[in-house]
């Protein structure tokens, strides 16, 4: 009975995933129309691999740690390597590294499949784009996100998850600005990711303090349940404001954010004016 009532859980889950793929991308047959040969072999080759763990390491879930990249190929590898699977483990926990990217001309790919993360390719440019394909192809019941250059602590994960199971959280966002200095981001970042916070808790009420951190860990099940529209930049403040205004248990935890390694991909004028942009035309039209 359990089981059964299970499997249509996930095939709903997934019909209702497929039916939003195709809203946000028309004329698509799949959700997963990225994913090479290649890849997909690899992915279900890694899926029996985790359920082989799941038995013999007392794991009992997975967390899939989704990491957006566009020639980053200078830090990808080490974040990866940072990523602390022996403590995920010790928690029950098994990893799948996903790195989604959509055109880097670098070693990015490859420095990223050398280190034991899944790549995934998402042939529609932008950063909302990636994490789309990203979360469609997650096998975790957690998602965890980061950038892929070196700025967020991954090492930090364990315990993240640990505040998640205590008190039943549904989506934890974290705060760089807390200890921010302008050693790890310039002071046109600093107070632009103050404004695009301030206006986003005045036109949303939203209770978080950094709008634009890309560091989330959430409940994979929420992911169908939210309707994130965004495919570049805005998709982060976007999720945040989704996951609170659709009433799922958020918080909010600081981190020690690090200086970037590599070029930035972001255009503080566009990206910033494409945010308030965004947050606007959310407020006055849903
Ligand atoms: N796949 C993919 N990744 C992207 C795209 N744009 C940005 N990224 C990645 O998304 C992450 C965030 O971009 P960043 O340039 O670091 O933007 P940011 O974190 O707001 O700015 P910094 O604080 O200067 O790092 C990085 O890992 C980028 O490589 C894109 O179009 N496609
Ligand atoms: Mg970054």
């Amino acid at each position: 009975m359990v089981i059964n009532k299970i499997s249509m859980k996930t095939a709903s889950t997934k019909t209702l995933e497929k039916e939003r793929y195709r809203e946000t991308y028309p004329g698509s047959l799949s959700p997963l129309p990225f994913l090479d040969r290649r890849t997909s072999d690899r992915r279900i080759s890694d899926r029996r691999t985790l359920d082989k763990g799941r038995t013999k390491n007392n794991i009992t879930k997975i967390i899939t740690i989704v990491i957006p990249a566009l020639n980053e190929e200078n830090g990808i590898g080490r974040v990866v390597r940072e990523i602390p699977i022996n403590k995920l483990k010790e928690l029950g926990y098994g990893t799948e590294i996903m790195v989604i990217d959509n055109g880097s001309t670098d070693k990015t790919k490859h420095i990223a499949h050398n280190n034991g993360a899944k790549v995934i390719v998402q042939p529609i440019k932008g950063y909302g784009n990636a994490y789309k394909a990203g979360f469609a192809n997650a096998n975790g019941d957690i998602i965890a996100t980061g950038d892929a250059d070196l700025t967020y602590p991954f090492s930090i994960l364990p315990e993240l998850i640990k505040k998640m199971e205590e008190e039943d959280l549904d989506f934890i966002n974290t705060n760089r600005l807390k200890n921010v200095s302008t050693k790890v981001m310039t002071k046109s970042h600093i107070f632009g990711n103050y404004f695009l916070t301030f206006i986003m808790r005045a036109l949303f009420k939203t209770p978080f303090h950094d709008s634009q951190s890309g560091m989330w860990v959430f409940k994979k099940s929420i992911w169908p349940k939210i309707n994130v529209r965004s495919s570049g930049m805005p998709f982060s403040q976007e999720l945040k404001i989704e996951a609170y205004k659709k009433g799922f248990k958020c918080s909010e935890v600081p981190i020690a954010y690090r200086a970037r390694i590599g070029d930035v991909k972001l255009s503080t004028i566009k990206d910033g004016i494409g945010n308030v942009l965004h947050l606007v035309f959310k407020r006055i039209f849903k």
